[in-house]
């Protein structure tokens, strides 16, 4: 395809789960407005990875267990699958995290596919310009933003492909804030056109 060269190598869509939209067990408010973004920025970037929270029912984040959170994403369930409107087509590699019942991770990079980190994986192909959008903006985006950022790859934020979930209001721009003060470009969708 023709066209002007990609403003990144790769592409990272953080947790676009039911559970995470209107209508699941933790919704973002907005979350499913992320897709229209989320699908055309995947088209327009030559590799495309997905990460996704994958808890077994019991998972310490669990207010059962003393956290934070309502069940969601429990492994195998409906809300824990990608949102209906995600286009999974261009997607090549689904990186799974907070697997494990005693243990949290909002970051994508602490996810797998087949055993392999998500760094390790990029890495492995020539990845160092990573294009990150998902959910949501004030935990798992910018805890995997941050991580990619320490780990030494270059971050473009995709401003309006991302909702933040402002359990205290504000939460969304302070995590922005602070995204940008690591490092972290921000574009628009349109601009990977
Ligand atoms: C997330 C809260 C709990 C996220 C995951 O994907 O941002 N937030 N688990
Ligand atoms: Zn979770």
């Amino acid at each position: 395809m023709a066209g002007k060269p990609s403003l990144a190598d790769a592409f990272l869509i953080v947790d676009p789960q039911v559970d995470f939209c209107p209508g699941g067990t933790l919704p973002v408010p907005e979350g499913d407005a992320i897709f229209l973004a989320v699908n055309r920025a995947a088209r327009n970037l030559p590799l495309v990875v997905a990460s996704r929270d994958w808890h077994p029912p019991d998972h310490c984040s669990f207010r059962s267990r003393g956290g934070p959170w309502p069940p969601h994403c429990v492994q195998d369930t409906l809300g824990a699958e990608f949102h209906p409107a995600l286009d999974r087509g261009p997607i090549q590699a689904v990186f799974s995290k907070a697997t494990e019942r005693d243990h949290e991770a909002y970051s994508a990079f602490e996810g797998t596919s087949e055993g392999v980190r998500l760094g390790d994986w990029l890495r492995a192909r020539g990845v160092g310009r990573l294009a990150v959008a998902g959910l949501a903006t004030d935990y798992c985006v910018r805890a995997s933003v941050l991580d990619g950022l320490r780990l030494g790859f270059e971050i473009i934020v995709i401003e309006d492909g991302v909702r933040a979930v402002e359990v205290k209001p504000g939460d969304g721009e302070r995590a922005v804030a602070e995204m940008r003060r690591a490092g972290a470009r921000f574009a628009r969708s349109e601009e990977l056109a």
